[in-house]
């Protein structure tokens, strides 16, 4: 690639983007809640990381019955996290260290505390209310939190939408008054300075729900491109759409630089294969690698001079990936090691989910009171009234639970793990104890570092961005594949288990960049242990 060309590249093809639930980061005034203040003071942590960007969970005014994606003024900062003053040094403080901020977009639906949404109640006259989407009779259509979509409103005489808790109406895109007040709210972010959206289940915003259409509603793709040119168009903007719905083929419908919408979506297909087919996220079954393979391959294979792709393990939705997918206990540091680099060897944009640097665990309760997630209690009852036996729900909350991803950041082993000084909202992991920041930076060899390189090697090796990808020949216990480009060739092995596995692979190792344990000397046959992964330079 040439220099004049690499200029023009955007900035987010080559970055890597840390997530960061806010109330769980750090806390700075002991109310056991984290903070932006909270986020400023470990700004520099992230700089030693090498983190380009930081995708902010929602810390806008909210009465937080789904923890900020349920809003009720998205042009004030919710006083739980601190004050608008705080959110511009935010900005500014990391922009000086070279990491920008993006925030989350939440506008298929507001919080039901959204003055809109109230004025929409009082006075079913008011414009307001087709800001909203109404019916005289609920169908068929549920809602993610479990039980209708639908809710009664006495005082209207109708039924709102709500795909999620009934505190969460959804908003009518079909008004085009409602989409400007969407633009207008985007335009006052951008203006404050900041560097991207994520936006949340953004393929729901042109549902018809009267034919029950939810996802990838015929209109969607010209809402995103009226937004791209009445927001963030022509700006050095990275936007990532949450398509759960996401596919191979509509996948470039979002992210072809041409069509004017996204820079790339987040798809979850990795999600579904430790899932019973047909039921939902509760229902387990264990993981096939052989399908593990065949998705993250399969990924590659987009056309990336036209489309875009998202690498992520985790986010504050999904349960971390070394419990699921790795070993928590014996191979905890080598597993999650081997997980960065499956993923991190991808062609794509790489975002990393708080802890996960550090391999933070899955966190199991005994009881539902100890649970707080909206998802997990609803679940809960709906599945109690149908005769599931308590064991087995907390069982289920214990393997896919959104708040094993949120409880508290593990900075040192101090009680509440150095995350606050009061109580902690939501409890902390146990093993904090042996699982923190402090032990991490003290150890060269930790899971930290490891991510550290593999976020430099990024920054530096064009190859990570726009090398071709090519998955070799193994058995299903591992995954081989080779990165290729004009000047360079890398190889990538990682043994996805617990168990030795046999390795036999044309290639001559040149030099070998990144490793989480032996490298064999001869690839031709050669016996990997328990969750070796490792990333060489090999003979074109
Ligand atoms: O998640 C979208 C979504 O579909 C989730 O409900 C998802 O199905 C589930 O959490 C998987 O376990 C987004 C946000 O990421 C999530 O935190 C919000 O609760 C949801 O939207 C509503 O805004
Ligand atoms: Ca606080």
């Amino acid at each position: 690639m040439t220099a004049e060309k690499q200029k023009q590249e955007p900035w987010w093809k080559q970055a890597v983007i840390y997530q960061i639930y806010p109330k769980s980061f750090q806390d700075t005034n002991g109310d056991g809640v984290g903070d932006l203040r909270g986020i400023i003071k470990r700004l520099d942590y992230l700089q030693d990381l090498g983190i380009d960007a930081i995708w902010l969970c929602p810390v806008y005014k909210s009465p937080g019955v789904d923890n900020g994606y349920d809003i009720a003024d998205y042009e004030a900062i919710d006083p739980q996290y601190g004050t608008m003053a705080d959110m511009e040094e935010l900005i500014s403080e990391a922009k000086k260290r070279g990491i920008r901020i993006v925030m989350d977009l939440v506008v298929n639906h507001t919080s039901d505390q959204h003055p809109w949404f109230i004025e929409a109640r009082k006075n079913p006259s008011s414009p307001e209310h087709d800001y909203y989407v109404w019916a005289d009779k609920a169908n068929e259509l549920k809602s993610a939190f479990s039980g209708s979509a639908w809710e009664y409103d006495g005082q209207v005489g109708q039924y709102y939408l709500h795909l999620f808790a009934k505190e969460q109406p959804d908003l009518n895109w079909k008004n085009p008054a409602l989409r400007q007040k969407v633009y207008d709210l985007m335009n006052f972010w951008i203006d404050k300075g900041i560097g991207g959206f994520r936006m949340d289940v953004i393929e729901l915003i042109g549902k018809v729900p009267e034919e029950d259409i939810t996802a990838n509603g015929p209109k969607l793709h010209d809402y995103l491109q009226e937004m791209h040119r009445e927001t963030f168009g022509g700006r050095d903007f990275l936007t990532v759409g949450e398509t759960w719905g996401a596919t191979l083929d509509n996948a470039p419908l979002y992210s072809d630089p041409d069509r004017k919408e996204l820079s790339m979506v987040f798809q979850f297909e990795f999600t579904e294969l430790d899932k019973q087919a047909g039921k939902e996220k509760w229902d387990t079954k264990p993981l096939d690698y052989g399908d593990l393979k065949n998705v993250l391959a399969k990924w590659q294979k987009l056309d990336f001079n036209h489309s875009w792709n998202s690498l992520f393990w985790n986010n504050h939705d999904l349960p971390r990936i070394v419990s699921r997918f790795g070993n928590d206990q014996q191979y905890r540091e080598r597993s999650a090691k081997m997980l960065a680099l499956l993923l991190h060897g991808l062609r794509g944009t790489p975002y990393i989910y708080q802890g996960e640097e550090i391999g933070m665990t899955n966190c199991p309760v005994s009881a539902i009171d100890e649970v707080e997630d909206i998802e997990a209690r609803r679940m809960y009852q709906e599945r109690l009234a149908e005769g599931w036996k308590k064991e087995d729900l907390i069982k289920a909350i214990n393997a896919r639970g959104r708040d094993n991803a949120r409880t508290p950041m593990q900075w040192d082993a101090s009680a509440s793990a150095g995350f606050t000084s009061g109580r902690p909202w939501l409890a902390v992991n146990p093993n904090c104890q042996e699982i923190n920041v402090k032990n991490a930076l003290n150890d060269q060899d930790s899971i930290y570092y490891f991510y550290k390189k593999l976020i430099a090697l990024r920054h530096q090796e064009r190859i990570l961005t726009d090398g071709s990808f090519e998955l070799l020949d193994t058995a299903d216990a591992v995954m081989a594949y080779h990165r290729e480009n004009a000047e360079d060739k890398w190889l990538v092995v990682c043994n996805l288990t617990g168990e030795e596995q046999e390795v036999f692979l044309p290639d001559k190792v040149k030099e070998v960049l990144l490793a989480n344990g032996p490298v064999p000397e001869d690839l031709s046959a050669a016996v990997l242990p328990a969750y070796v992964a490792f990333l060489c330079r090999v003979k074109k």
